[in-house]
């Protein structure tokens, strides 16, 4: 039987194998996960982990695809976590987004996981955290988590981003009034992929005239990137917009997100223990989870 050490070590120098295993231990709800992931923590703290939502359908494993292709050719590795909860593991749109992604297989520098939902042992949100704290630690510098934009557990997952980036497509109607209540206000950057349709400039209107109600604490402006994902274009945009945004002063992001005093150590997988009493936030599902402090501030 190998020590909790030589995994760790294994995963550090970017064995698939070991990675793959950690996950699926992380998954099952093991017990010997929790000693990994204490293991794992020192080596955390380095990935710029992005968070990427929407509707099915709205395009996002093209996108995050095309993104993690850009993050490639700047010699950057990337892991990739797909959140589907209406897909079985083997099934429908993880196996469509597996040979889409497929091309990326023969390249060490990008690791991609489906994550399940079977039992969902501790929560998709918590594990789903987790398994950004292992590629983390893994060394890779961009994880990006995909998740369908529909549920609590899914505007959880986001939040334990660095940053999110919510997609929305051109013929969606009141849709954009639907979901503004719980995606709207984590969105970091919109994406309107999908350009290639008519509607694409209404849907930037509604972003606009939304934002236009509202101010976040942070005076942040979420901006507005417009993209067709399946011919590649304007896909570099969101990649570059994110690095734009980590370079213009997170400090003072951090605090407008955290009144209540000087942003809390990063902690976990990137990303920012939520400060006890500052939020007018849902609890989190578990103390552990990491909230981006920017909830409820729209
Ligand atoms: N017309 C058009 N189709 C797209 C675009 N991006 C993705 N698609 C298509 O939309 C469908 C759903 O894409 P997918 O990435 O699986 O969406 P997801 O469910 O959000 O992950 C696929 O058939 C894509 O080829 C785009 O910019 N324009
Ligand atoms: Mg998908």
């Amino acid at each position: 039987m190998q020590t909790v050490q030589h995994w760790v070590d294994r995963i550090r120098a970017g064995e698939v194998r070991a990675l793959a295993r950690a996950i699926s231990t992380i998954e099952d709800g093991r017990p010997e996960a929790r000693e990994l992931l204490k293991a794992l923590f020192p080596f955390s703290g380095k990935a710029r982990v992005i968070g990427m939502t929407g509707a099915p359908g709205a395009g996002k494993s093209t996108l995050v695809d095309q993104m993690a292709r850009d993050y490639r050719r700047q010699e950057r590795t990337v892991g990739i976590i797909a959140v589907d909860p209406t897909s079985p593991y083997t099934g429908g749109a993880i196996l469509g987004d597996r040979i889409r992604m497929q091309s990326h297989h023969a390249d060490p520098g990008i690791y991609i996981r489906s994550m399940a939902t079977r039992g969902n042992l501790g929560g998709l949100a918590r594990t789903t955290t987790d398994a950004a704290t292992v590629l983390d630690a893994a060394g890779k510098d961009i994880v990006l988590i995909e998740t369908v934009g529909v549920g609590q557990d899914e505007i959880d997952i986001v939040r334990l981003a660095d940053v999110t980036v919510v997609i929305l497509v051109p013929g969606m109607g009141d849709d954009v009034q639907t979901i503004k209540a719980g995606i709207m206000e984590i969105a970091d950057i919109f994406v309107i992929n999908k350009s290639d349709r008519e509607g694409a400039d209404r849907v930037e209107r509604e972003i606009r005239s939304m934002q236009s109600l509202a101010v976040r604490a942070d005076k942040w402006t979420p901006t507005i990137v417009k993209t067709v994902a399946s011919e590649g274009k304007g896909v570099a945009e969101p990649s570059a917009e994110e690095e734009d945004q980590q370079l213009a002063g997170t400090p003072d992001r951090d605090a407008a997100r955290f009144p209540a005093g000087p942003a809390p150590e990063r902690t976990h997988a990137g990303r920012r223990d939520q400060p006890a009493g500052s939020g007018h936030c849902r609890a989190p599902p578990r103390p552990v989870f990491i909230g981006r402090g920017n909830c409820g501030q729209l």
